[in-house]
């Protein structure tokens, strides 16, 4: 089975068509994308000439070129948070925090998320073991503000990054997309008009349905990037393939865990470069 961390050993020359199907299935890929695949074929493969292929659906025009987040080099450097109920955005808020931190930046975070009456003490206390001050706000106020004050709070006390939890649900009576909006402008306000990022949160176990979900954040909000999490729950990665081909937007990290270390980059050619061995493996 595929696996991200598994080395797959002895490596064919080519395969048929029946069985690229089978394999392709088996690593989760949307059946959508393996018919694209299929049809681009004849009735056996070359790694050569697969790798091509997924090159077209994984990356922009040549192979040279990647899909990579915009440079943008304001400060505070602010990174708002997105994605549906239980995706894992406080636990990456608290990853991505550790790793800011360990490349000598000060960072805050902001409890945005004050729909949930645990979340602010989630993060908050992520932000205790990091040693990561925390600027939340009671239950039920209001996202936006407590957007507005960590972003103030960061230019304040001279701060690196700040780092922007949200609700990945809300009441019904308040939409969700329009929240997001006014979240997203209200940071942009904060910066004086500079840019930030927006990071979409993905759990990797959901397939389908995240990418579903995902259209509609990257709709309401420019999306910038994605970190697709709990990727130890799962042997098949399959589902980044949907996601980039479809949303062309780069995947910025993978979770493998709930620790605060258990976070990846995430490296495209390697990505690709296992998928192959898998689908082109003599077992
Ligand atoms: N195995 C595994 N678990 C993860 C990973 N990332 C997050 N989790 C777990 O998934 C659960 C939900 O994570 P949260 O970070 O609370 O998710 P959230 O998107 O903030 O959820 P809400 O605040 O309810 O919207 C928690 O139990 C996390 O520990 C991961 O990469 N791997
Ligand atoms: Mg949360």
């Amino acid at each position: 089975m595929f696996s991200f961390f598994k080395n797959i050993g002895r490596q064919s020359e080519t395969i048929t068509k029946d069985l690229l199907e089978e394999r392709l299935i088996e690593s989760d890929i949307e059946y959508e994308i393996v018919e694209k695949i299929l049809d681009s074929i004849g009735n056996k493969t070359t790694r050569n000439e697969l790798e091509v292929i997924l090159i077209s659906l994984l990356k922009k025009e040549s192979f040279y070129d990647n899909l990579s987040i915009r440079e943008i080099d304001s400060r505070p450097l602010v990174y708002l948070i997105i994605g549906v109920n239980g995706a894992g955005k406080t636990t990456t808020i608290a990853k991505l925090g550790n790793i800011k931190k360990n490349e000598n930046k000060k960072v805050i975070f902001g409890a945005g998320d004050t729909f949930r009456a645990a979340a602010s003490s989630q993060l908050c206390a992520w932000g205790e073991r990091l040693d990561i001050p925390c600027i939340s706000s009671k239950f039920g106020a209001d996202p936006s503000a407590v957007a507005f004050d960590t972003i103030n709070a960061a230019k304040a006390r001279n701060i690196d990054v700040a780092i922007v939890d949200t609700a990945g649900r809300l009441d019904n009576k308040i939409n969700l997309k329009n929240e997001l909006i006014k979240i997203s402008n209200t940071c942009k306000k904060a910066l004086n008009n500079n840019d930030f990022y927006k990071i979409l949160v993905i759990d990797g176990t959901q397939g389908t349905q995240a990418i579903n979900q995902a259209r509609i954040f990257n709709e309401a909000l420019n999306i910038d990037g994605i970190v697709i999490t709990k990727m130890d729950g799962t042997s098949k990665g399959g589902s980044l393939i949907s996601i980039i081909s479809e949303l062309r937007l780069p995947i910025l990290y993978v979770g493998i865990g709930e620790g605060k270390d258990d976070f990846i980059k995430f490296d495209i050619d390697w990505y690709l470069k296992n998928l192959l061995d898998y689908i082109f493996s003599k077992n």
